[in-house]
């Protein structure tokens, strides 16, 4: 493996010598390796990561759009007065190829991108304290402040990604298909979807009347793709860009509330671990309102706890159409892995669901 990734490692432009490559990260699409290279005696890290061509099956488009929100966010940082060290680091930066590309793809069709490996920083699948929910939001709010000014349209990488009718949909036709026959095993999980069915399009409804309106948003605001500093606690970089396009604000609020207020991880098998801690809820709110309070109508602002729930129905549902189609599409390391974790995204939508009185006060309180 050391000898294949150091070979494309040479078509990059890093200076120094390849020392090793260690496979990190736990996301559940591409495959990621932190680097080490030696420059002149100095170790210095970068990330390479192998695109998924079965998730993003067009890669260029993806690398078209990573590059053009980095190079957005690197020019408002250096046109910024008050630069300190930190903002320095709160884009990715890539590392292009000796011809200039934003990825290189292999003999075997692998599509490859790299880039500097963000350092004294860590992100965290389950947060501790509401101060890292608290900056953590803050800084997706700001990758959403940061493109809000983005003076073209992006690619949609993946058509109708977060489009919960379509979702559905999805889910109907395997569920007609049965072509694994697993219907027999989710029977309660398909009756709680058909209970909710009707709220689905609710975002759908209100974008198309004009009242909320698309902006460009992260679209896998997982709260471990956001670098908190080791040192200050500060929400750092935002990662995993592949995503990055026209959207609404509320996937990006809504999967950090799915994602970052329960105390268990998204595949627990222990439903009673599962649920929404309320004082999570309010620092994610107060701190992706301290930064995208500044361009969200009121509409927009009253949907903010709906979104969570709404997220969570909607991923809940991806996993329970991907355990119906024989798990292709995200990563499985266990039997009835993607079952398991739509179990425990239903069983947050039903405490999510419970709090929403308390969580739509707290934002009347706080807007
Ligand atoms: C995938 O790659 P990763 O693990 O950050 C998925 C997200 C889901 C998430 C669920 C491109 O994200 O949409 O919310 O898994 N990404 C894609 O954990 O489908
Ligand atoms: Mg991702």
């Amino acid at each position: 493996m050391q000898k294949k990734i150091e070979d494309i490692c040479s078509h990059f432009h890093i200076y120094g010598d390849f020392v090793v490559a260690i496979p990190c990260g736990n996301g559940h699409i591409n495959d990621t390796y932190q680097l080490t290279f030696d420059q002149g005696g100095t170790l210095l890290h970068y990330t390479l990561q192998r695109i998924n061509t079965n998730v993003f099956k067009q890669p260029a488009m993806v690398m078209e759009n990573f590059s053009c929100v980095t190079a957005h966010i690197l020019n408002k940082i250096r046109q910024e007065k008050k630069r300190n060290p930190q903002s320095r680091r709160r884009t990715l930066r890539l590392v292009f190829t000796h011809d200039a590309m934003p990825y290189y793809r292999d003999s075997n069709g692998d599509y490859w991108r790299c880039y500097v490996y963000v350092e004294n920083c860590h992100s965290f699948d389950i947060l501790e304290e509401p101060i890292q929910a608290f900056k953590a939001a803050q800084a997706f709010g700001q990758f959403q402040l940061d493109l809000a000014d983005l003076p073209d349209r992006l690619n949609e990488t993946i058509p109708h990604f977060h489009h919960a009718p379509r979702r559905l949909k999805a889910l109907e036709k395997v569920m007609r298909s049965d072509h694994y026959n697993r219907m027999k095993m989710v029977g309660p999980e398909v009756d709680f979807v058909m209970q909710r069915a009707s709220e689905l399009d609710k975002l759908i409804n209100l974008q198309a009347a004009g009242d909320i309106v698309e902006r460009t948003t992260h679209n896998d605001t997982k709260l471990n793709n956001v670098l908190i500093d080791d040192f200050t606690g500060e929400g750092i970089c935002v990662l995993d860009l592949d995503t990055v396009m026209p959207g609404l604000p509320h996937y990006d609020f809504g999967d950090m509330v799915r994602t970052g207020t329960s105390p268990a991880p998204e595949d627990e098998t222990d439903l009673s671990k599962v649920y929404m801690r309320f004082d999570m809820f309010e620092a994610l709110l107060r701190g992706y309102l301290d930064k995208a309070g500044h361009f969200l109508n009121d509409v927009e602002k009253e949907l903010l706890p709906f979104s969570g729930k709404l997220m969570a129905m909607v991923i809940g549902i991806r996993f329970l159409t991907d355990f119906l189609d024989g798990d292709n599409y995200f990563k499985t390391s266990r039997v009835n892995h993607n079952l398991d974790r739509a179990r425990s995204q239903f069983k947050l939508v039903e405490s999510i669901e419970d709090q929403m009185s308390d969580m739509m006060k707290l934002l009347q309180e706080i807007k």
